[in-house]
């Protein structure tokens, strides 16, 4: 089978004889089972998906593929969105692929430099903005209602139903759902999205259980947990760094009936479960991606039992996008010169 989610999942996905398939490699991320965190954190099966493996280093690839065709068979010439680094990344990416341009509007000075670069080397045209993301969304949507260019952000259903695909390959992996999925929350798409793959699975008989959906949104951007909009998010987490989430009633339907929860975690908590992920598990996710983990990390520090639990957290980028980020307040190393002896006992051997 050619590779991609179009190919894999056609038969779940809003495809016609219309629509052009095309693939840069997205989906069919790895599962990863990590033993070191499994008992470290007294869970029965602990999981990752690395959606950092995809082309563009993250999980937006799987829906914007999607967005993309269905834009390509209703001939668009252009797609636009807001993003703060990911979705940008591969909005331009698949645009230079299918030969169409890519509009950003993105926070200024509030992109990881990976995801800039990215917008950078695929030629988007790039407009960053004196403001957030949710006011980068605001103008995105008045302009795109307004002139003929594809909005490509996750209010863009085609984005979803390209997303959902994720949950689909755990439970073709698995042979049966989880019953917990850990992802982090910003604008709330990839939560909607992941539910909606959970249930239409559940219903073609792919599976018999359903996951409890465990969304963790960072502390400093977290209205869904706090109930209201929040005016200037902040968080070390930039991916996340949103206080509107566009899915903010879906993802309390995907809470709600998975009988799950929403809550969030500090910087300090997810740089620690970065570190935890990178350590034991061998695994370098972006800030954003280790929110999952730092949620599972504070429901056991409350007490919480998994260790009967199947538990599924999704990576949902790479560590790379953001390296700024990850080496600050790192441990210094050795530097030395270039001599046998010296290096040697510097390491301890002699
Ligand atoms: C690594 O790129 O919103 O809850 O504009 O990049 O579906 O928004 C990115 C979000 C989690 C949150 N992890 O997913 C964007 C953008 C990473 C992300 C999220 C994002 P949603």
């Amino acid at each position: 089978m050619k590779p991609g989610v179009l190919y894999r999942y056609k038969d779940f996905l809003p495809i016609t004889k219309k629509t052009p398939l095309f693939s840069l490699g997205e989906g069919d991320t790895p599962l990863v089972r990590c033993s070191q965190l499994e008992k470290e954190l007294a869970v029965g099966e602990l999981y990752f998906k690395l959606e950092g493996c995809n082309p563009t280093g993250s999980f937006k690839d799987r829906g914007m593929v999607v967005a993309v065709a269905k834009a390509l068979e209703e001939g668009s010439k252009a797609l636009m969105c807001a993003s703060t680094g990911n979705t940008s990344a591969s909005a331009a990416a698949y645009a230079a692929g299918c030969g169409v341009e890519s509009i950003i509007i993105i926070p200024k000075g509030k992109i990881a430099l990976g995801k800039m670069a990215q917008a950078i080397v695929y030629r988007a045209k790039i407009v960053a903005i004196d403001g957030n993301f949710d006011q980068a969304l605001k103008i995105v949507l008045a302009l795109t209602e307004k002139h003929p260019v594809t909005l490509v952000n996750s209010l863009n259903p085609n984005r979803i139903e390209g997303q959902k695909t994720a949950a689909f390959e755990i439970i073709d992996v698995l042979g049966e759902a989880p019953d917990y999925l850990f992802i982090p929350v910003g604008n709330a798409g990839n939560i909607t999205a992941y539910w909606k793959g959970f249930k239409e699975y559940h219903q073609a008989g792919k599976s018999k259980v359903k996951p409890k959906m465990m969304g963790f949104q960072a502390e400093g951007a977290a209205p869904i947990v706090r109930g209201h909009i929040v005016e200037k998010p902040e968080t070390v987490a930039s991916a996340i760094r949103i206080g509107n989430p566009a899915s903010w009633k879906r993802a309390e339907a995907a809470r709600d009936e998975s009988g799950g929860i929403i809550d969030m975690v500090s910087d300090d908590e997810i740089l620690a479960a970065q570190k935890m992920l990178a350590t034991r598990g061998g695994i370098f996710g972006e800030p954003a991606s280790a929110a999952s983990l730092a949620g599972l990390v504070k429901l056991r520090r409350q007490g919480r039992d998994f260790s009967r639990s199947r538990i599924v957290c999704i990576v949902t980028g790479t560590g790379l996008k953001d390296t700024e980020t990850a080496v600050k307040g790192a441990e210094p190393f050795l530097e030395l010169p270039a001599d046998q002896a010296t290096v040697e006992k510097a390491l301890g051997f002699i």
